[in-house]
């Protein structure tokens, strides 16, 4: 089980395990009063506790913070900050076996994918170690007698509230960024899921990153994560979850007049034309909704089919969907577990909108999978309205809507008609059909004939509409997480 998995990376580890039970702080290892269980999704079974950080903790970790920008982390260069996080990088590349196997265990993610996130999170300490000291300014012509350039600064104190989903990704993205620019982080992992932030921190630490450079305090959302948005000292959120909470967030922000970047949810779609080479697509088609158990921000969970199509899209992902197999994280199979009991309620709770008919497959769930963990079968559906409730709302769970269209103009309407806008995708092989859905599609990240293209850590992402606003990811992603100087020199 889970505890197994914990103390094989213990002792792979060695003197670079951490207590799971602890907050880093300032560089400093501390013990907490509270704790909460921590649960292996694959098993529903106890494997150990976490910190409960609370507003104490997080007050100290932004205090230490602060501290480490008006001291030596606050006196780097880009190129001695990128060279820490191209140590980073080669640490976690080292270790991408244990830090999969510890987040296959904690997520419930099937190992191969966890390898995936741990592959992708030594790529973001790569592409931003390079990126580090290639943020330039400009100079700006103006007036006789002046000199006019801009500087590109750190924000100072940025905040990071990361979901349990893709942990790896995202601190990757977001942490990595936001250290290349020189600020200094607090990071409220979720509570679900804080044991790879944990990690990530020792190996850093390992690495020479200076103490009050990255913190890390584990605990509730309501308790240290809301301690997080409303302190004072803190200049820059991050925040990757629900709408609901997105909203919360950007209304504390508000509160002390701070910059946001908000990735909430999605309801992706992949556009797939009578022209499209279907056997190609296919793959696709179904992995992106069932990947990490559909608990993915950028899931594609509806896929619009031509008419001419329909039907045989229908049959063909219909007959992946029946071989899909779901189990335990360790089992390395299609699909593992969600994350919670309350996650599998929310999906089961979508499900049942559906009718009988609507049902057109459903992966299996392993015999010997463990009572406990909280499976649901991959469910792949059709017939619904593109009004529907389960074709409009995030589900977040593994299962997808098959919806008709007759015309580009449909398409285009059933794809923009949600309230959100974070990825979309076109199959056809019309260059100027892709050219024309590429720019008329609402969502932050467009893709021709692939959906994903990898995951690639180059590439700017991010949502519009209930999906969020800002950038992260790619070069990009060091905009958001600096602020912009304007210097005027008056010579004469
Ligand atoms: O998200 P929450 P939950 C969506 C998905 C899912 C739903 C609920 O639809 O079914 O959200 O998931 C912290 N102040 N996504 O409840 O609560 C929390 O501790 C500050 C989409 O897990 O938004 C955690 O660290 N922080 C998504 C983080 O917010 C608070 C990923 C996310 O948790 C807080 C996850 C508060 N008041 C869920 N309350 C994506 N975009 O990928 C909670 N948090």
């Amino acid at each position: 089980g889970g505890e197994e998995i914990m103390d094989t990376v213990a002792d792979r580890l060695g003197e670079l395990w951490f207590d799971p039970a602890q907050v880093f702080i300032g560089g400093v290892w501390r013990d907490v009063d509270a704790h909460l269980p921590l649960e292996d999704p694959s098993t529903g079974a106890g494997i150990g506790r976490i910190a409960r950080g609370g507003a104490a903790e997080i007050d100290a970790a932004v205090r230490a913070a602060r501290v480490a920008l008006d001291g030596a982390w606050g006196r780097t260069t880009a190129a001695e900050r990128g060279r820490i996080l191209a140590r980073i990088g080669q640490m976690v590349l080292a270790r991408a076996d244990d830090l999969a196997a510890l987040e296959a265990s904690d997520v419930g993610k099937p190992l191969k994918q966890a390898k995936a996130d741990a592959l992708a999170l030594a790529r973001y300490m790569e592409f931003y170690a390079g990126a580090a000291d290639k943020v330039m300014g400009e100079t700006i012509p103006y007036l006789e007698g002046y000199t006019v350039y801009t500087l590109r600064e750190p924000h100072g104190v940025t905040g990071h509230i990361v979901p349990w989903n893709y942990p790896m990704q995202i601190i990757g993205r977001s942490v990595g960024a936001a250290l290349a620019m020189g600020n200094a982080c607090v990071l409220k992992p979720a509570e679900e899921a804080c044991l790879t932030a944990l990690a990530f921190a020792r190996l850093a630490e390992a690495a020479g990153l200076p103490p009050g450079a990255l913190n890390v305090v584990p605990g509730l959302g309501e308790e240290a994560g809301a301690a997080l948005t409303a302190h004072p000292g803190v200049n820059h959120i991050s925040f990757t979850g629900s709408v609901g909470v997105g909203r919360l967030v950007q209304v504390a922000a508000a509160e002390n007049i701070v910059p946001v970047t908000l990735e909430l949810g999605g309801k992706s779609p992949q556009v797939v034309f009578a022209d499209a080479d279907l056997d190609k697509a296919l793959p696709f088609l179904v992995n992106a909704g069932i990947q990490n158990a559909g608990q993915t921000c950028s899931a594609s969970s509806r896929i619009l089919v031509e008419r001419p199509l329909y039907d045989r899209v229908v049959a063909r992902m219909a007959q992946r969907y029946a071989a899909l197999k779901v189990g335990p994280a360790r089992a390395d199979l299609d699909v593992g577990p969600l994350i919670s009991a309350r996650q599998k309620e929310i999906v089961e709770g979508f499900l049942a909108m559906a009718s009988g008919a609507e049902v057109v497959a459903r992966g299996q769930i392993a015999g010997d999978a463990p009572a406990g963990g909280h499976y649901v079968a991959p469910t792949l559906m059709a017939g619904l309205s593109p009004d529907h409730r389960l074709a409009q709302d995030e589900i977040f769970g593994p299962a997808q809507v098959i919806l008709p269209f007759e015309d580009e103009e449909e398409a285009v309407a059933i794809a923009n008609g949600t309230d959100y806008g974070l990825v979309a995708s076109i199959w056809s092989e019309n260059g100027g059909r892709q050219m024309r859905l590429a720019k008329r599609l609402r969502a932050g990240q467009v893709f021709v004939n692939n959906y994903g293209a990898g995951g690639g850590v180059e590439l700017p992402f991010g949502g519009t509409g209930k999906s969020g606003h800002g950038r992260e990811k790619g070069f990009e992603a060091l905009y958001g997480f600096s602020t912009l100087k304007t210097v005027a020199a008056h010579h004469g």
